[in-house]
């Protein structure tokens, strides 16, 4: 019964009034890890150099629920990637604070690039973006820190948040946008490139995908994913 069913399904039939019956595809299921989000969701911004890089490395971090890059830092009115004005490429994260601080996530922004080197030009510079004063004394606080280790003054811009202009879908979660196999999953999963930017599973892939992540990671978290076996196969190849 449940062959003849599919089967019907696969090549369509008819009703008995001879009218076509449209029977749904089986659709994706969508990632276990994307089924439940926390209560209380906290956001980090900051600015790594170009904006691909950070998305992966930090959305493949426990903890980390959302990604997605855009511009901020500057006063043009709806910047784009060909019109950026005065902002900066930047990346926000949204984190669960019962699984992450915002301090360990920022001492990680610090550990991920040199703050006292050059601090490159406004596009690309690097900078922490504060939106609570809670955060701007734990952001301040990383910078001195930083200093007395290393005996220079830290060139990492600090400062308020302002609007973040969320940036083009073709931006976000751009390694796992390259992978053309895996894409494909991802956009039967997510039509919406919308519910595509906020998937934890796809941010967790776009890490992997950048050779982030560990190999014990992946193996906890892959049948979390959505992913075909076919899918979760390839995606084994990029971490080692
Ligand atoms: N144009 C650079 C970076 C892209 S970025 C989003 C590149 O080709 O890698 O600024």
């Amino acid at each position: 019964m449940i062959v003849a069913l599919l089967l019907g399904a696969a090549v369509g039939c008819s009703s008995k009034e001879g009218a076509p019956v449209t029977l749904m595809k089986a659709t994706p299921t969508r990632p276990a890890l994307d089924a439940t989000v926390p209560d209380r969701i906290e956001t980090a911004t900051f600015a790594l150099g170009c904006f691909w890089c950070p998305d992966a490395k930090f959305g493949v971090i426990p903890g980390v629920v959302h990604t997605r890059v855009g511009y901020t830092g500057g006063t043009l009115p709806n910047p784009t990637y060909r019109i950026l004005g005065d902002h900066t490429e930047a990346v926000q994260v949204d984190f669960d604070p019962s699984k992450l601080t915002f301090e360990q996530l920022i001492d990680r922004v610090w550990k991920s690039h040199n703050p006292c080197g050059v601090r490159g030009k406004r596009q690309y510079m690097s900078a922490i973006f504060y939106a609570t004063e809670e955060q701007r004394k734990i952001v301040e606080a990383g910078r001195d820190r930083v200093e007395a280790e290393q005996g220079k003054p830290v060139k990492t811009a600090i400062l308020p948040l302002g609007t973040f202009h969320v940036a083009e879908d073709y931006h976000q979660k751009y390694e796992l946008r390259c992978q053309g196999e895996l894409i494909k999953e991802f956009t039967a999963l997510y039509p919406d490139a919308r519910d595509f930017m906020n998937s934890t599973a796809a941010a967790r892939i776009n890490g992997y995908l950048a050779g982030q992540g560990s190999p014990e990671q992946l193996n906890a978290e892959i049948d979390l994913l959505g992913l075909t076996e076919e899918g979760k196969q390839r995606l084994r190849i990029y971490v080692r």
